[in-house]
């Protein structure tokens, strides 16, 4: 016999092997039907893995998050078993539960279509029909490495394994696999599954090597969960920058032209046009002075900053010409400094605010690439801003507001603040431990002071400093930095930058790196996902499209009102094809243009237009200058609606 520990400290005694299916059930059979998995004593316990020994229970139910990973876990084993019997050369990669889903890589000579999908579901549904249980053994390296003699991915995994090391491996009928485990224990229990996608994967992520299939899906304990997971991939998709930005001639990428190398089109050009308007002025009216600085920049200076040492790899390699080394900049930091340094600056011109739309260039790793969202080239709306010490403090507040400010002005939440701190890795993080003692107990001080709710992130920080990121949540559901305000003491140093106190001496500066909304890419990527395309009217490429009912009676009116809204600065056309009415109207929502202007013989008789809000049914006839003072309004309060 063994005794069990239950959470609520109560104790009983069962017979050495009792399973946790028979542990639940001995308490109540609708808690043996609820029951996935076990937690024992720390340990991931199947729901049919034996429990011989005096342990601490705790019955893992569908209610437990963890239980819905053990779910998924085993639908992915199933989905192997099922691949290996309709492609009998497949060999496997690894399997994982992830959130609400799970994967697995396959090597196969037959490619995976998503068209092969219900065939392997049809397949799982078999499988599970035949309640096979899922059961655990154990072994030794050497005994693992023999039961997989023909599984060359499984085998590197055993290899890389500690040599002492107990080798868990799972069987279902004919289907093996090496697995730590955590398992539903039969096969019966997996119902509510579907799987969605197929997709590249290297072998261990490591682009060197083999490029599996990897087949996503996803598994629940109710079909209603399934289903509204369903329909949250569906709303998700229907987000996906990528593919709104390329219906509604926002960007585009194309493979001839290079990876992670967005084309603005004439829709998105538009709005970063009227962003970077936005951008100037906002600085403009904090103090901000705009520079526009060269997109390379030579060797030696990138040396100087320090970018040359520890962050060579996020660069472009340098280009030579005659005897000058160049580089496609990665950052303008060292541009500003040299700008900061032409002149003689006394404490009296400090802080300096140096702003730039910054074009840069970035090699991020090509799996990292995700539409606009990381790309190679991009522009960021940057700042330097050159500060006394005693200026830290409220400078870096001051930035943090603007922030603030223009998040709201967007439209967009922020899903928290992370303060992003150096750890050990040495070649990642300049090596002055004083400079980075001072700047961290600074960031940490002020964060506090002012009440800002942050969380910590250690080994994130710049190389030449720590950094307040704000992070926004995308659509996705990806995390991902919006804006940033980052302590530097490091460039003023290797650049000598100086000002003249009030004493006569010379001092040494600080610097704050600021991203104010990142780069027009990532921003364009969280505007269109957040808005699902349609964006409130100060931002809209084109803010009204103006219908005529009839081309030539009403064609000279049309043009008389366009005509007024270009004269308003409002961004206007005409649509005069021939066309049916009905068919316009519907083609000026798929381009979710704000109003649809219908100009019919009533409007023309009374000098009146009758409009219609995107993703509104009610019409609404006024005079003209009623509607061109409405939109003005609505431009300068940046007005949004959330629901449209
Ligand atoms: C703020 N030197 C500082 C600058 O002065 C700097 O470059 N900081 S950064 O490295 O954190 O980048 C600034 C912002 O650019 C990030 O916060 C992020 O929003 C955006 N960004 C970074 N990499 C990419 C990329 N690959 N694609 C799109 N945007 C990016
Ligand atoms: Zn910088």
């Amino acid at each position: 016999m063994i005794d069990i520990t239950f959470k609520d400290g109560q104790i009983r005694s069962f017979e050495a092997g009792v399973t946790p299916e028979e542990v639940a059930e001995s308490i109540a059979k609708s808690l043996k039907k609820k029951t996935v998995a076990a937690v024992v004593d720390g340990e991931l316990y199947d729901r049919n893995r034996p429990i011989d020994k005096n342990a601490t229970v705790a019955l893992l139910t569908q209610d437990d998050t963890e239980a819905l990973e053990v779910l998924n876990h085993s639908t992915a084993h199933v989905m192997a078993h099922a691949v290996k019997r309709l492609y009998p050369d497949a060999k496997f990669g690894v399997g994982p539960a992830i959130k609400d889903g799970f994967y697995y890589d396959i090597a196969t000579d037959h490619t995976i279509h998503e068209s092969d999908l219900p065939k392997i579901e049809q397949e799982m549904r078999r499988i599970i029909k035949e309640q096979t249980e899922m059961v655990r053994e154990e072994m030794t390296k050497d005994e693992a490495r023999k039961r997989f003699k023909d599984d060359p991915y499984k085998r590197e995994l055993i290899d890389e394994l500690d040599d002492g090391e107990v080798v868990s491996v799972y069987t279902q009928g004919e289907f093996v696999d090496l697995c730590r485990g955590g398992h539903v224990g039969n096969t019966r229990l997996i119902k509510h599954f579907k799987l969605l996608s197929v997709a590249g994967a290297y072998w261990r992520g490591d682009s060197d090597r083999t490029m599996l299939q990897r087949i996503y899906g996803t598994s629940w304990f109710s079909e209603e969960a399934l289903q509204n997971h369903l329909a949250l991939l569906k709303e998700r998709k229907e987000r996906d920058h990528r593919k709104l930005g390329k219906e509604l001639k926002i960007f585009d990428i194309y493979k001839e032209a290079g990876q992670g190398l967005a084309f603005w089109l004439p829709n998105g050009y538009t709005v970063r046009k009227v962003l970077e308007d936005y951008v100037y002025k906002l600085e403009r009216k904090a103090g901000y002075q705009h520079l526009s600085t060269p997109l390379l920049g030579s060797k030696s200076l990138y040396q100087i900053s320090g970018h040359w040492d520890h962050y060579r790899d996020d660069m472009f390699p340098t280009m030579k010409q005659d005897d000058e080394e160049f580089v496609l900049r990665p950052m303008s930091c060292p541009h500003h400094m040299l700008v900061y340094r032409s002149e003689l600056r006394s404490y009296r011109d400090l802080p300096i605010r140096y702003a730039e739309i910054v074009t840069q260039h970035r090699y991020e790793a090509s799996g990292a690439l995700t539409g606009l969202e990381r790309v190679r080239a991009m522009t960021l709306t940057d700042s330097h801003i050159f500060v006394r010490k005693d200026q830290i403090k409220q400078e870096v507040l001051a930035a943090y507001t603007l922030i603030l400010q223009a998040i709201h002005d967007l439209g967009l939440d922020i899903d928290y603040v992370e303060l992003a701190l150096r750890d050990e890795s040495k070649e990642k993080f300049h090596p002055n431990d004083e400079l980075w003692d001072e700047a961290e107990t600074l960031m940490i001080e002020l964060l506090e002071e002012a009440n800002i709710e942050h969380t910590v992130a250690l080994g994130e920080a710049a190389f030449y400093g720590p950094k307040i990121d704000i992070q926004v949540r995308t659509a996705m559901d990806r995390v991902i930095t919006m804006s940033t305000v980052q302590l530097d003491f490091l460039m003023p140093e290797r650049f000598d930058l100086t000002y003249i106190g009030n004493d006569g001496n010379k001092h040494r500066p600080v610097v704050i790196h600021r991203g104010l909304i990142s780069t027009w890419e990532r921003l364009m990527s969280i505007l269109l996902e957040q808005y699902k395309g349609a964006f409130p009217t100060w931002l809209a490429p084109l803010q009204m499209r103006v219908i005529p009912v009839d081309n030539p009676s009403h064609l000279d009116y049309a043009h008389a009102l366009n005509d007024r809204f270009f004269d308003e600065d409002f961004r206007s056309d005409i649509d005069q094809r021939e066309e049916k009415l009905g068919y316009k109207i519907r083609d000026a929502q798929t381009q979710k243009i704000p109003y649809q202007l219908v100009i019919g013989d009533n409007e023309v008789k009374d000098q009146t237009l009758t409009y219609r809000r995107y993703g509104e049914k009610a019409q609404h006839t006024v005079p003209v200058d009623e509607f061109v003072a409405m939109i003005h309004h609505e431009i300068r309060a940046k007005r949004y609606d959330q629901n449209r």
